[in-house]
């Protein structure tokens, strides 16, 4: 954008200030907002905004998150972020498999309801979803299938998630099954899929970048909802303004965003990104880097127990005699956390930490303790949930499977003390 130093220092002054003056007001289009000492920017230097332009392109959302892609936008929360039991919508991670819908007028808005399933299609206005159904809030966890991702080996493909495709947020909405009520359900009925306004990275019309849904079971559970408000706020744009689906405890990828249609199907759906790898893990466990047969792919239900250490960061030092206290999260899909227990020596020995308890089913639970360290050195810290099913972490990495999913490694953070 700026003309070379050279060219630019035989120009006359008054040039100079004119196209410096152009330059400023278009930097100042560029960045959203007028550069208030811009006149004192040396020549030939660029603007970080410019260079890391998207902290100020992503609406509704804090320059904090970690941008792993920006087309699609996909963007996770550090884990030092998650401290909230209602994580905060800026913070809230995005995972977008396509680009997300332009210019939406929520009072134009329709969803509709068909597919072999429906007993009669009808369509519904934002309005007419507020109005006609009851409104319900519930705190509900949502987590990406291939969150924690980046540390499979042999590597997987796709976005490299690391602890933050996950949030718990007060969704508000109406049930899916009082939806479903009105529309009335078939006896075959087998699956719910859905279909957002979000459209294909290459631009074509006829292609979907997903199109998934749940088991018809899960649809009609009492916290399955169509939600539009996140902690009693419209859902930012990045997270599927003005109507989605939220699931708790399945894979997020089946909580569908800028909901346009449900279609409810005879078989298991067969929209986009329900075949081959992608949510799909192999039925039974394989090596690393095995090659799986498609029949032995299963779909991946609920999300496996899981927690992480939010407080304090990786890199806290602490003086010798000093408690550290420590905080996370813990999780599981539709069960309750009983216990959180952190270990200080790689896993020998375990101590309990205390847990809150959820504020409903799907909700994520706070921990906590104080944890008290015998001599001056290096730690690290882990931690580890168990649900009432009795199911825990893993120390190491579950099931490898070809698009990483499922890693519910147990969360580990390195400490000095001195
Ligand atoms: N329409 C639509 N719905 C979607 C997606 C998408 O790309 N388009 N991504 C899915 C995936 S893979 C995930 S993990 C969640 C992410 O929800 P979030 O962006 O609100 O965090 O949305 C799901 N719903
Ligand atoms: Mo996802």
């Amino acid at each position: 954008m700026l003309q070379s130093i050279n060219e630019f220092n035989r120009m006359s002054q008054r040039r100079r200030q004119f196209i410096k003056e152009s330059l400023l007001a278009s930097l100042a289009v560029s960045m959203g907002s007028n550069i208030v000492y811009g006149k004192n920017i040396p020549l030939g230097m660029d603007l970080i905004g410019l260079k890391e332009g998207e902290e100020f392109g992503f609406p509704g959302k804090s320059n904090l998150l970690t941008v792993l892609n920006d087309r699609p936008i996909n963007m996770e929360t550090p884990a030092h972020l998650l401290k909230d039991v209602q994580t905060p919508n800026d913070l809230f991670f995005v995972r977008n498999n396509g680009l997300p819908p332009k210019n939406i007028d929520p009072s134009k808005w329709v969803l509709s309801v068909s597919g072999e399933s429906v007993s009669k299609k009808k369509s519904y206005s934002l309005s007419d979803l507020k109005s006609k159904f009851e409104q319900v809030s519930y705190n509900l966890t949502l987590e990406c299938g291939g969150n924690g991702r980046k540390e499979f080996n042999p590597p997987a493909k796709g976005n490299q998630w690391g602890t933050g495709a996950v949030g718990c947020v007060k969704w508000t909405g109406i049930r899916l099954k009082d939806l479903l009520a009105d529309v009335g359900v078939k006896s075959n009925a087998v699956y719910l899929g859905y279909y957002g306004a979000d459209t294909h990275l290459s631009g074509a019309a006829d292609k979907d970048p997903i199109s998934r849904g749940v088991p018809i079971e899960k649809a009609m559970e009492d916290e399955s909802m169509i939600a539009w408000a996140m902690n009693d706020k419209d859902l930012p744009l990045l997270n599927g303004y003005p109507l989605r689906l939220v699931f708790g405890g399945y894979p997020a990828s089946c909580s569908g965003k800028w909901l346009q249609k449900i279609v409810l199907r005879d078989r298991v759906h067969d929209g986009q990104k329900m075949q081959g790898t992608a949510y799909r893990v192999p039925c039974a466990p394989v090596a690393p880097g095995a090659k799986v047969q498609d029949e032995d792919m299963c779909i991946i239900e609920s999300m496996p127990v899981k927690s992480l250490i939010t407080y304090p960061k990786t890199g806290a030092t602490i003086q010798q005699g000093q408690r550290l206290p420590l905080s996370g999260q813990a999780w599981t899909s539709g069960l309750e956390i009983v216990k959180v227990e952190y270990s200080i020596d790689f896993g020998m020995h375990w101590r309990m930490a205390n847990v809150s308890s959820s504020l409903n089913r799907y909700a994520w639970q706070q921990f906590s303790t104080e944890i008290q360290f015998p001599e001056p050195g290096y730690y690290e810290v882990w931690a580890r949930a168990t649900d009432s099913n009795g199911d825990t972490q893993p120390m190491l990495l579950p099931g490898w499977n070809p698009k990483g999913y499922l890693n519910n490694a147990c969360h580990r953070i390195a400490v000095k003390v001195e």
